[in-house]
Order: structure tokens, then sequence, then C-alpha cells
């Protein structure tokens, strides 16, 4: 039975529908009857895998095909009519040719299986701020994660009415066949069409597809940013919270951030941090002139190793209960899964991620390195009260950071937005030992969308210079952080985690014009007496050293940058480059 009469709707299923060929079609209505029989089915078939219910009520662990582990940057493209409009950090195809491609690889691609169609909205139903998707998709784990993160079923169908605003999902398990397959998105048609991969990037058409890539240009042609970057709450004493959205490259700890606990000496004065997202923010300018930020999710779906008590207790008890768990260890003596990291017990009788026999193994690991938790947002201890807010938060402060041995201090705010634009622009982390490749190779990753930008960069740094335009002097504060600044012998020096509060409170305070900076060639940096270091084993001299800006090394960033900037031609805005000259020339 359908959920809607929306005729483009209706017309674009079954036009899909008769492409693909599936031996039933069931609309995905949200109802807890209809998840609950599809759960079942997906254990009875071996899909998903019931773990203990006292000890981890509702949860289920999903093991992808090991080749099947990761977003595949190099099989993903952006559709559009002109190749310069994908830009030379994406891959590009002519949409007539990925059209012919795909429609031979979807043909009949889901014989003898169930088409799920999934509406959701990314965003609370019936936001303004928020828009509808609909995916259609043959995998029962994808139905299942699609219901955590985002909001499913018939309410978002009459949100939609009859407009024709609607993003066109389509997604294939096929025959998992690494060599055909394609993430593609087609910008100018509102349209993903995504095959033989079951990972959850690649798959779960709402989150990178969608609300970043697709929303990335919508965002340009309407006036309004869809940003890689997490929002948080800060609260203080008195009870006032401040918003901040901040983007890192991916494995930089954006959840850990979002989910921060502060330290002892800041909880006890009343200090609170309340998680509004960890991924992808959606900003707009509101009636007041200022920037409103909105998570469009409803879940989380982040790494599990290095998730633990001390690293994100708040993460681990989102975890606790209704989540799914993909690529984990499996623990045989009571049903519960275990990751690298998780604690120091890893389980003596067990199977690892792909389904073998691992027995706490020390030579090899348990849990795949991007193995994921899907939790609901509302099991976050820390989650905002204002999560559901439909003109989501106002934005006090633009954070950016990277992975950045020596170059960047520990925190710096630009000199202004346009500044901020350029600070931003060269963003980039070193490759760490964890990585395969060589160690300490810098990657650009612009405002950390530089796989999910779904338009060419060059005009993306554009619409950031216009929303700066737009905005005046209600613009908020840009500024750059490094939690990752090594020693001698290359061990973090800054402790980050909890402790990373003490440079926000710094950041609120700039822009409360509370605290003042030292003006540097890269903008104004906290002196050391204004970071609070009260209860922490770092001495003054050592906090001196993480704010040191080194002319010398940023003088060889230079040629980093004109190099990166000579990739976008004639579409680098002269704003941006006229901010090179600008430091060179205070770098002298
Ligand atoms: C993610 C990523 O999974 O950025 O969020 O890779
Ligand atoms: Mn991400």
């Amino acid at each position: 039975m359908s959920l809607t009469n929306n005729k483009q709707v209706l017309s674009w299923i079954d036009e899909m529908i008769a492409l693909t060929k599936p031996e039933s079609v069931v609309w995905i209505d949200g109802s807890e009857d209809q998840l609950e029989a599809l759960r079942a089915e997906a254990c009875a078939t071996g899909e998903m895998y019931k773990l203990n219910e006292e000890k981890l009520p509702g949860c289920y662990l999903h093991r992808t095909d090991p080749n099947d582990v990761a977003r595949v940057e190099k099989q993903t493209y952006i559709c559009c009519s002109k190749e310069e409009d994908a830009g030379p950090t994406n891959n590009w195809m002519a949409p007539a040719e990925a059209y012919a491609r795909l429609n031979e690889i979807f043909d009949g691609s889901m014989k003898g299986r169930t088409a799920y169609i999934i509406p959701y909205s990314m965003g609370p139903i019936g936001s303004p701020f928020s828009k509808v998707g609909i995916e259609i998709t043959d995998s029962i784990y994808v139905v299942l994660n699609m219901v955590i993160m985002t909001r499913v079923g018939k309410a978002v169908m009459d949100a939609l009415g009859d407009s024709n605003d609607f993003v066109r999902g389509l997604h294939s398990k096929a025959q998992l066949d690494a060599s055909k397959k394609y993430i593609c998105h087609f910008p100018e048609d509102n349209t993903i069409m995504s095959v033989n991969s079951g990972y959850g990037g690649n798959v779960l058409l709402g989150k990178k597809c969608f609300a970043l890539r697709i929303a990335s240009y919508q965002g340009k042609n309407e006036g309004w940013m869809a940003e890689h970057m997490l929002i948080l709450g800060l609260e203080n004493p008195q009870g006032e919270v401040k918003y901040i959205a901040a983007a890192f490259p991916s494995a930089c700890g954006k959840t850990n951030l979002a989910m921060l606990i502060p330290p002892e000496i800041y909880k006890k004065q009343g200090y609170k941090v309340w998680c509004v997202g960890d991924d992808i923010a959606w900003i707009r300018i509101g009636e007041d002139g200022r920037l409103w930020a909105c998570n469009p999710e409803n879940g989380f779906f982040g790494v599990a190793p290095g998730t633990n008590e001390k690293s994100n207790p708040n993460a681990l008890a989102s975890t606790r209960k209704n989540s799914i768990f993909t690529n984990v260890a499996l623990n045989l003596d009571d049903n519960t899964v275990w990751w690298e990291k998780l604690d120091n017990n890893p389980p003596k009788n067990s199977l690892d991620w792909k389904g073998d026999v691992w027995n706490a193994d020390p030579t090899r690991p348990g849990a795949h390195p991007n193995s994921r938790f899907t939790a609901p947002a509302k099991n976050c201890p820390c989650v905002s009260p204002e999560f559901d807010s439909p003109k989501g938060v106002p934005l006090t402060a633009i954070v950016f950071g990277g992975r950045r041995a020596k170059t960047a201090p520990l925190c710096y705010q630009s000199f202004d937005w346009n500044n901020g634009v350029f600070v931003g622009s060269i963003m980039a982390s070193e490759t760490t030992a964890a990585a395969t490749g060589a160690v300490g190779v810098v990657r650009r990753d612009p405002m950390a969308m530089l796989p999910f930008c779904g338009y060419n960069m060059g005009d993306y740094w554009q619409h950031w210079l216009d929303m700066g335009k737009k905005l005046g002097d209600k613009a908020p504060k840009i500024f750059n952080v490094n939690w990752f600044r090594t020693d001698d012998e290359g061990n973090f020096i800054w402790p980050g985690f909890g402790d990373n509060m003490r440079v926000l409170e710094w950041i609120i305070d700039r822009c409360e014009g509370k605290v003042g900076a030292d003006e540097t060639p890269i903008g104004y940096v906290p002196s050391a007496d204004d970071i609070n270091i009260e209860g922490l084993d770092i001495s003054k001299e050592t906090l001196e050293g993480l704010l040191d800006v080194d002319p010398e090394i940023w003088k060889k960033e230079l040629s980093g940058i004109e190099e990166f900037y000579g990739k976008f031609g004639d579409k680098l805005p002269d704003e941006l480059k006229a901010q090179l000259e600008g430091l060179r020339a205070r770098l002298g």
C-alpha cells in the first residue's frame, strides 16, 4: 500500500521498480510492528544477529562483505552537465553516460528480492529547515539504519504533499561486485544512485550523499550551507548556552568533541556541553540576520574502535540500546560486542568482524578499524534540549581543525570572515602511521568537505564569501584548532578529549570580547595566561610551545597552499588569492 498520492513520487517509483524488477514492494511506514518483523526476517536470513537482550536491548550485529567496509571515493561521482561544475576535487561523469551505465547495472538487480521504499526527512519533519528524501533499497540493513539515522514514515509524505522537492535515491546491493560499484550523484536532478555496496557511507543515502553532496549544491542555489560539521552547545554556570559548529576531517575526533564531558574544575562550576549533532550541519541565515544551524540527522553513525568509558562515555552510552553494530567482534560468552580500545579485556571466546574464530588473537584486530555503531541521538545522555528545534540553534563561532604535528598552534582566531574562509580553505591533515601510505604527508581537506562537496570547490568558497557579505557584522567568528601537535618523540602534547573545553572557553570569551589575544601573521593567538590549565599536568612553557607560530614553517606552507589553489584555475575566488598574498606579506 502506497503512503502517498504524489504523482511525481509514484511515477519515479514505478520507473525504478520497472528497472530493478523486485519480487515485491514494501513501503516503510516506520511502525514498530513493521520494523520488528523486518528485524526478525534479517535475523532468520543471517543478515543481522540479535545481541544480548539484557545487556544490549534492541541491539543487532551486522557484517558487511569483507571487501566492502568503507566509503569508496574513487567510485563516487558527481554527474552534472559540465565537467568544470564538478571541479578538480570530484570524479565527474556526464549524466547521460552515467544513467546508461547505471541502468544496465540496475536492470533486474532486485530480482527475487523485496524493494523497500523509505520516505525520510532530513531535519525535523515539516520544519522549513528540513528536506524530504525517498530511498528505494533491497537491503533490510539499510532500512533499519535509515530508521535510526533519519526521521522515517507516513508523516514525511504528508509533509511533502504534492511537491516535487524531494531527493530520489536508488540503492541496490546487486551482486556486491566491486568492479561495478558506483555511488553517483546527479545534483541537477536531485538524484542519487548507489549500487554494488552495502557499507553505510555508500548506502545510507540520507547521510553523505544527500545531506552533504546534494545539499551543498542545493544550498549554493538557495542561499544556505550544508557542512561537514558537528554542532555543540556550551552552557555556562549562569545557564546561558552558546553554540559552536566545527569541521574536522574524518578521524579527527568530531564525535568526541560533540559529546565532550568538561573537566572536573568546569563541571564543579556548572559548565555543561550539549550535543546537537556530530557530523553534519545545515546552516541558514535566520530572521535575526544571524546564522542558525540544524543537524539534519537523527542518529550517530560513529567509528567504534577507540570509543570507551574514558574517550567518549556519552557515545558509548548512546550505543547501549536500540543500536546496530557493523563489523565489530562478537563475544560468544555473553552475546555482546567488542572493539579495539573498548577495554583491556578482549573476549577470549569470540568471533572477529568477518565472523571467523578470533579468541582475542593478538596478531590481528577483532573489529575492523572502520567498524561502526548506528545509535539513536535520543540515547545520548548529553543530547541538546534543542535537538528537535525546527529553527535550529544560533551560531556564535565556527571552528576548523586538522591534524598537524607542528604547523598550526593549539588555537587561533581568523582576522575576519574572509580570512576565516581562507583558514577553512587551507585546512589539512597529516597522514598518521595508522593510515596506509607515507607518514606526515599533507592532505588538503578544505572545510573537511573534500570528499563531500557536490560541486566545484572554487564555487563553494565563493559561496562562503557571499554568505559572509550577507551576514555582515552578525557573522560568527571563525577559529582554527589543532589538538594534535607533537613533541620531538612524536607524542601528543595536548591532552585533548574533555580538556578541549579549555580552548572552547577561550573561543567563546573571544566572541564576547572578554579576552585579548596576540596578533600573529596567521591570526589572533591566545596568550598562554588566557588558557585555563588548572588541574592539568602541563606547564606554562609547554602551553607557550603549543601556541607558538613558527614563520619558517608557515613560509614552507605557502607553496603547498599555492600548489593546491593552482588546481582551481579561474574558479579560485580573487578574495582567497588576496588572502594568500596577505599571509605571504605578513610572514615577510
Ligand atoms: C564519516 C566520515 O563517516 O566522515 O562521518 O567519513
Ligand atoms: Mn563525517
